[in-house]
């Protein structure tokens, strides 16, 4: 009260004096903001970059989940993805409330004949009538319910009937979206470059696309790797759906994959797939081979969209990368895949780095490489190997065992070495156990190293083979 009366005396005593003061220490705030700005990295921590593309509304992201793997995997994206997409909903097996988010029950419409017919829904009506005290307490039904859990995982084997209701549920949800895109909890989604790309098309015809992959005959777009169905695509194929509920139960009974089934109706509905690789690809960030060549088309030239198998370190990482392209980049920049692995993976290939394995796996190569027998004895000798082969761009030592490869792929911290790995599922088939004890530097745990002259040599000669055509696939 004092203070006031006198700065109001003050004022009226003094206006100049007041300006003047004023002014000065304007002057000197916006002077120490600049500073601020410019001398503290982390001023641009907390400030979200989200794209500014009119058509974000227009879009429905649907997530596709199970009670089994929610809780564990869906919090990272509420800290990351999900903070810049307007809209998205959550169906599960199981009904319920995480960090403010409700997650629909995709069953709860299902008919009885179904669940009386497939044993496996027997997790469901555990999960409904006793919450989630119904999951069993061994242990066995905790490893996702996603195509990469067990495929004895009552989860995974009920995740198959999710995908035609979900279609059904999504449009119900949100019946004025023109686009639904489709993810699981391990698909990262490049959200701006989405955006971009779905505003190529006309959202009145009817659109299914992702990256393409077979069962049979049967052609699809892989679950995992994501996709997008235009409104119209959706109105099809569910009117087609709940008049034919019957023979499409019958036929999911059937089949092993729900993204298969679903690929199968729209099929039966005459809307064709677009074929997206590499937009939407099937590999983590971590294990890509950006040079691997699917129907012609190799990811460097084009950019990204999807991730998949993504650990939440990675999805963490992954965010922070692309919230720094978004802060730096004019908007109608597309991150391409070729960016990624220059501001992401590039600047962390080093001729040495402990407990980590880089994942070089290439047998073939390999055994032409080894030929010189050396190369298991030391993390120098692997080099030399490596170094000797002008393909050489990777290597990776553990005590006595050297593996060597032509492909370049960050990897992951490790302290096994992964020996054989599946392209196809995206993951470490095989870890190599048996080595024992330290090597002869008193090391345990896996290295790799890269060929560095020879990578920086990679950059230059993928970005040869880009050209105008690879950019947006319409
Ligand atoms: C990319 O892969 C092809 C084989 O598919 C190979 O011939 C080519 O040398 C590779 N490119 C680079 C830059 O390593
Ligand atoms: C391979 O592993 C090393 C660590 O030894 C890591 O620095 C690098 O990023 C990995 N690189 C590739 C291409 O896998």
């Amino acid at each position: 009260m004092t203070a006031g009366r006198s700065w109001v005396n003050f004022r009226r005593r003094n206006r100049t004096v007041f300006t003047a003061l004023v002014v000065s220490f304007l002057f000197f705030y916006s002077c120490q903001r600049s500073t601020i700005s410019t001398n503290i990295p982390n001023q641009h921590r907390n400030t979200l970059y989200c794209p500014q593309n009119p058509i974000a509304k227009e879009v429905l992201v649907v997530l596709r989940t199970g009670a089994t793997e929610v809780l564990e995997k869906l919090p990272v994206h509420f800290d990351t993805t999900l903070r810049c997409i307007p809209n998205y909903a959550i169906y599960s097996d199981y009904e319920e409330d995480i960090k403010g988010s409700h997650i629909h029950d995709v069953f709860d419409e299902i008919s009885h004949d179904l669940q009386q017919l497939v044993p496996d829904f027997e997790l469901y009506h555990r999960l409904k009538t006793k919450g989630r005290d119904g999951l069993s307490i061994d242990g066995t039904e905790h490893d996702g319910s996603g195509p990469s859990g067990l495929l004895g995982n009552p989860g995974w084997k009920l995740d198959k009937f999710k995908f035609l209701p979900m279609i059904d549920k999504a449009l119900r949800h949100r019946p004025q979206a023109k686009w639904f895109v489709f993810i699981e909890l391990d698909t990262y989604l490049m959200w701006g470059n989405l955006l971009e790309y779905l505003s190529k098309f006309n959202a009145e015809v009817p659109y299914y696309i992702g990256k393409q992959m077979y069962i049979g005959e049967v052609l699809f777009a892989h679950g995992g790797s994501g996709f997008a169905l235009s409104a119209p695509a959706m109105r099809r194929v569910t009117e087609h759906w709940r008049a034919h509920m019957v023979e499409y139960n019958q036929y999911t009974i059937e089949q092993w994959a729900g993204d298969m089934v679903l690929g199968k109706a729209l099929k039966d509905v005459l809307v064709p797939l677009l074929w997206a690789f590499p937009h939407f690809q099937g590999d983590p960030v971590s294990t890509l081979d950006h040079n691997i060549t699917k129907i012609d088309r190799r990811p460097w030239c084009y950019p990204a969209i999807t991730y998949h198998h993504m650990p939440e370190d990675e999805i963490r990482l992954l965010w922070k990368f692309e919230q720094e392209w978004q802060r730096t980049h004019p908007i109608d920049a597309p991150l391409r895949h070729a960016d990624v692995f220059k501001g992401y993976i590039h600047p962390y290939l080093s001729k040495e780095r402990a407990e980590w394995d880089n994942y070089s796996v290439n047998p073939e190569f390999s055994k032409t490489a080894l030929k010189n027998g050396e190369a298991h004895t030391s993390f120098e000798a692997c080099r030399s190997a490596c170094e000797s082969n002008p393909m050489c761009l990777q290597f990776s030592y553990r005590t006595s065992m050297c593996l060597v490869s032509s492909e370049v792929r960050l990897g992951r911290m490790a302290t096994l070495q992964c020996s054989e790995y599946s392209t196809a599922a995206s993951k470490c088939d095989k870890k190599e156990e048996m080595a024992v004890g330290m090597d002869e530097e008193g090391q345990g745990a896996v290295r790799s190293g890269w060929m560095v002259d020879r990578v920086a040599k990679y950059v230059s000669a993928m970005d040869q083979t880009c050209n105008p055509r690879m950019d947006w696939i319409v």
